[in-house]
């Protein structure tokens, strides 16, 4: 079972999108396992976006996601990591798939509203970057069979 870090990031909780995003990732099937509401530190955008580190869009991107409160969560299933980046659409929204969070409530790259981990990798360094492990929740969910069941 995979685990990836989802923000819904500053644009997404002042336009009021936090129930929006999470209820489709719980329609999907996805189980949450942590969730926090916080303002982001200069110094942990600055590892979260390390890869970004000396591109144009670098210092934008750090005032961008520490100018408002962001909702961090960790969210489980079978290919969880490819279902919620699906569900999210393409990092460019007019690229993003008609019926994705991007298409369907945003425009500029710049302000694409939420951010999910990209490999197992990432998910799994992302994943100790926003949350201590006794904040990951493990739980069992009686309709998980019928979500994640194999024929
Ligand atoms: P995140 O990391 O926010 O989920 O985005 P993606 O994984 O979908 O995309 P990314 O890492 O390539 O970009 C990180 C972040 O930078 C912003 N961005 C990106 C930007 O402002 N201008 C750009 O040209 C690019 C490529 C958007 C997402």
């Amino acid at each position: 079972m995979e685990r990836t870090l989802v923000l819904v990031k500053p644009d997404g909780v002042q336009r009021g999108l936090i129930g929006e995003i999470i209820a489709r990732l719980e329609r999907r099937g996805l189980k949450l396992v942590a969730a926090k509401f916080l303002s982001v530190p200069k110094d942990l955008a600055e590892v979260h976006y390390a890869v970004h580190k000396g591109k144009s869009f670098y210092d934008g991107l750090i005032r961008y996601i520490t100018s408002a409160p962001v909702m961090a969560m960790v969210w489980e299933g079978e290919n969880a990591i490819a279902a919620v980046r699906q569900t999210m659409g393409a990092t460019r929204p007019v690229e993003a798939a008609p019926g994705s969070i991007r298409h369907d409530f945003a425009l500029e790259v710049g302000r694409n509203l939420t951010h999910a981990s990209d490999s197992p990798e990432t998910a799994l360094s992302e994943i100790a970057i926003w949350f201590k492990p006794e904040e990951l929740v493990n739980w069992q969910r009686p309709i998980d069979d019928w979500v994640f069941g194999k024929n």
